[in-house]
């Protein structure tokens, strides 16, 4: 009698959690979901965001309304605040670069070794493959979803004082880097002066010659006309560049349908090969036509000979040491040889 009267309680308590679990996703959708990045369109980083809302409004007829928040202005600009934020949930979503999160998530750091990634094949050879998974790992067990990769792009060196090509050149120039310590101390290593700073402060500090120049995708530079500004010089020496990751906070995730995160999961990853290819264009093909575009606008640009580029190399390496500890021996070495079994 007893027994009966247990099990028979523990039959209406599981109803009644399985009654409450299956109603529950359809209350807790809210009117409008915040999407945070730090550009906006017109770049391809601004168009991720965009792609990926358009497409996940329309193929939920409208469940899932998003609203982009560009210039990370849901944390005042402070971009690497970023990933706590989205863990808190002041962030619902973001299309965010490895370099804001690797504060965070120190595995990150990987994309920002200085050389290590030498062509888009080696990038694509790493986000497409075991390390990116692994990566994708480590972001879910930090407290975020991450579904797709996008691409923000190769980082170039512009400044307004002189020619580039060695890391003589760079001596004691005053070069705004983003909020991550292995910039500073790639560009100590070469010898420049690195000022830390958001990118929110770094465009009034480059139009009043507080720093000289800046390193960042070349997209950014033909979008701001970064030539008047004063940035007369670029140099491309592809040292490295910061992929894009789609992610979603983990508790908005859960409160929606199964149905809902498949759509929110694959609208990322078209959204995202669709923005790579955005962002790659002008600079995979042979003649470069972005560069011939910023050389239009008056500025020198500068391409990097091999051994020209090999003397950053070296004396960037005692950076890259210091960091493989940091962001992980093992992650490191798997990336390592990935880059070299990759298809050129
Ligand atoms: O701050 C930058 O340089 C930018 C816009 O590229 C990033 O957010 C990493």
């Amino acid at each position: 009698m007893k027994l009966r009267r247990t099990l028979l309680s523990m039959l209406a308590a599981a109803t009644a959690l399985a009654t409450f679990s299956v109603a529950a996703p359809a209350q807790t959708y809210k009117a409008e979901y915040r999407m945070s990045l730090v550009l906006g369109p017109p770049t391809p980083w601004g168009q991720a965001g965009k792609l990926w809302a358009d497409m996940v409004k329309e193929r939920t007829q409208g469940r899932i309304n998003i609203k982009l928040y560009p210039g990370v202005s849901l944390i005042q600009g402070d971009q690497t605040r970023e990933f706590s934020a989205l863990r808190q949930g002041v962030i619902d979503m973001a299309v965010g670069s490895t370099i804001n999160w690797s504060p965070q998530v120190k595995e990150l750091n990987l994309f920002s070794l200085p050389f290590l990634m030498p062509d888009y094949a080696a990038l694509d050879a790493l986000t497409q493959g075991e390390v990116g998974k692994k990566i994708f790992q480590t972001l879910d067990k930090s407290g975020v979803v991450p579904l797709a990769w996008g691409e923000n792009g190769y980082r170039e060196l512009t400044n307004s004082k002189r020619v580039i090509k060695s890391p003589e050149d760079l001596k004691g120039m005053k070069i705004r880097v983003v909020g991550s310590p292995i910039f500073s101390d790639m560009f100590s290593a070469m010898g420049a002066n690195p000022t830390q700073m958001s990118w929110a402060d770094a465009q009034p500090a480059l139009s009043s010659g507080a720093v000289d120049g800046q390193e960042n995708p070349l997209f950014l530079f033909t979008v701001l006309k970064m030539h008047t500004v004063g940035q007369k010089f670029v140099t491309t020496w592809g040292y490295m560049a910061d992929p894009l990751i789609f992610v979603v906070n983990k508790e908005i995730w859960s409160s929606w349908s199964a149905a809902d995160q498949a759509i929110v999961r694959q609208a990322a990853i078209e959204a995202g090969q669709q923005e790579i290819a955005i962002a790659r264009k002008g600079l995979v093909e042979a003649d470069k036509p972005v560069l011939k575009d910023i050389a239009a606008m008056g500025v020198t640009v500068t391409q990097l000979s091999a051994s020209e580029r090999d003397a950053f190399v070296k004396v960037t390496r005692p950076v890259y040491d210091k960091w493989k500890n940091t962001v992980g021996v093992d992650l490191v070495n798997m990336a390592e040889k990935a880059i070299a079994a990759r298809k050129k």
